[in-house]
């Protein structure tokens, strides 16, 4: 198989009160959350919609040093990353640290939604943190 970026996943979206911005985004979609997921590894409680094939993630801090909490105290609510669906994630990350990427992240780690996640820099992407995904199956 060859290794390739197949498909935006979902937009990362960080957010001060789960229950809330799911009440705002179940009105933007009119539709459910699908899912809602407590992710220990990330610090954050996560809720998921679907648009057609892409999904909108929901996140919400569970601690002070969470990326998300970070980043609200810093920015404010809204579009946190974009994740982008890879047929090999290892693969990927080598391709980009060898092009000079920064890897936050030195092997994939388990993220939400059964997916084996990395992510890289904004710093080195242009000012956008990029996820990348690998379905677990
Ligand atoms: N998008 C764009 N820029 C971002 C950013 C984001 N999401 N988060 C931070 N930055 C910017 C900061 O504003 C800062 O910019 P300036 O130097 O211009 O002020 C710069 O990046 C570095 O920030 P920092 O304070 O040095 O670093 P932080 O402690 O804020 O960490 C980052 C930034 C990206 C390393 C950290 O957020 C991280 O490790 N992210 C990966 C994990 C993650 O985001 N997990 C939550 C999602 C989990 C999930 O999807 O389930």
């Amino acid at each position: 198989m060859i290794s390739a970026f197949e498909r935006i996943e979902h937009i990362g979206i960080a957010v001060s009160d789960i229950a809330s911005a799911e009440i705002l985004y179940s009105k933007i979609l009119n539709s459910k959350p699908y899912k809602r997921e407590q992710v220990y590894s990330q610090a954050v409680i996560t809720s998921f919609f679907k648009v057609g094939d892409n999904k909108i993630e929901l996140l919400q801090a569970t601690s002070s040093d969470s990326a998300i909490a970070k980043y609200i105290a810093k920015r404010g609510e809204g579009m946190h990353h974009i994740a982008y669906l890879v047929s090999d994630i290892s693969h990927e990350m080598k391709r980009l640290s060898e092009a000079g990427f920064l890897l936050l992240d030195n092997e994939p780690i388990v993220g939400a939604d059964n997916m084996l996640v990395a992510f890289l820099h904004p710093k080195s992407t242009g000012g956008t943190l990029i996820e990348l995904c690998q379905s677990i199956d």
